[in-house]
């Protein structure tokens, strides 16, 4: 089907684009009451994620309701960790938790990396019923985490605000590191084919741990990775999300990709000079939307003027945070559409 706007797949690909598209990492979720309505009604959050009808339903609403120029599908980076035999839980407030981790060879060797066209069954599906029913409106991006990113929840069995578990396995098994980093890259690269197969119009991959790593450890056990992802994807534009990862930017430059994220630390001046025949997506601090209307507005503007003559895709720095005010989101999206 042929999309009505396609706006942010020819900013991705360096394409003249009327406006800068916007979308918001996180659009789908609990900022929207009706999103809180549908999964109040659910026994959690995984029911949500598999069931298609209703992971479709709440992909779409953003688009309806906040006017953005992408859909993400509602999912959650740890459905591949647990394709591979390591089911998590979401607990309520608290976030994910895994009973079952990765310490020795012997727990590498028991992953799985087939099937994840059986496994993850449910995703592709609500991809499909999206698509139907986006019926073109906007583009639909597909995602995986990061192979490094998704070590850390399997080595460090939860959220951290340090990982040092997951951090240390990389110092004290670095050969078990890669063992690992290379069965996870390979089913990521296999599930970001089948979102492709089954719809995806654009995919983008989250190192939301980057950050952590020191530059030397980021580029062995990070982006070497990327790097093969990014090689084996070329059906659809790529976009790269290396929240924190500030130190590796030039490197970065020489990924196989169309889109660089950017978070709110780093510098749009000093992006923009770093990369060549790049899109760049980003970079507003999640935090300007808790202040006023004029504050929003005249931060977007400040910040797409960075941007200006630069290929850009409009967004947050990170995930737009869940107290967010859905009218203050409304504001920033409607403040970078009337942007002259
Ligand atoms: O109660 C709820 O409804 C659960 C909250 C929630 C939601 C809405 C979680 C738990 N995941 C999601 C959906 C989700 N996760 C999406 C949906 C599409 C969209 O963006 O609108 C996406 C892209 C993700 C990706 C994701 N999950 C990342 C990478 C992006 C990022 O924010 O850095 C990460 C790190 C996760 C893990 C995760 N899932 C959920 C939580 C609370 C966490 C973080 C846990 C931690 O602190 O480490």
């Amino acid at each position: 089907m042929k999309l009505k706007n396609d706006l942010i797949l020819k900013a991705a690909k360096g394409q003249n684009v009327e406006r800068t598209p916007v979308w918001l990492m996180r659009q789908a979720g609990r900022i929207l009451p009706e999103y809180r309505k549908i999964r109040n009604s659910l026994s959690g959050f995984k029911e949500l994620v598999e069931t298609p009808q209703l992971a479709a339903e709440v992909t779409i609403q953003p688009v309806d309701i906040l006017k953005v120029d992408a859909a993400i599908i509602f999912s959650d980076i740890l459905v591949i960790p647990e394709s591979m035999g390591l089911k998590y839980e979401m607990i309520e407030k608290k976030g994910p938790f895994f009973s079952k981790t990765i310490s020795n060879r012997n727990d590498i060797n028991a992953l799985n990396v087939s099937n994840v066209e059986d496994h993850l069954s449910y995703v592709f599906e609500a991809i499909k019923i999206t698509k139907h029913e986006l019926s073109g409106r906007v583009p639909l991006i597909g995602f995986a985490g990061a192979p490094w990113t998704i070590l850390a929840y399997m080595v460090e069995g939860q959220g951290s605000k340090t990982f040092s578990k997951a951090k240390s396995f990389l110092y004290r098994e670095p050969e078990l590191a890669h063992l690992l980093l290379n069965k996870i890259t390979e089913i990521t690269i296999k599930y970001l084919k089948l979102q492709i197969k089954a719809g995806a119009d654009l995919v983008q991959v989250f190192d939301s741990w980057a950050g952590i790593l020191s530059p030397e450890y980021y580029e062995e056990f990070g982006l070497k990775y990327l790097e093969i992802i990014c090689n084996s994807i070329n059906e659809v534009p790529k976009t790269i999300f290396s929240k924190g990862a500030f130190f590796a930017l030039e490197k970065m430059n020489g990924l196989n990709c169309e889109t660089i994220g950017l978070d709110w630390t780093m510098s749009i001046k000093n992006a923009t000079q770093t990369f060549n025949n790049k899109t760049l997506q980003g970079n507003l601090d999640p935090c300007v939307l808790y202040g006023d209307y004029n504050t929003i507005e005249k931060k977007t503007k400040e910040m797409l003027h960075k941007f200006e003559n630069y290929r850009h895709i409009a967004n947050l720095g990170h995930g737009v945070y869940p107290d967010t005010d859905p009218e203050k989101v409304k504001c920033f999206i409607e403040s970078v559409k009337s942007y002259k």
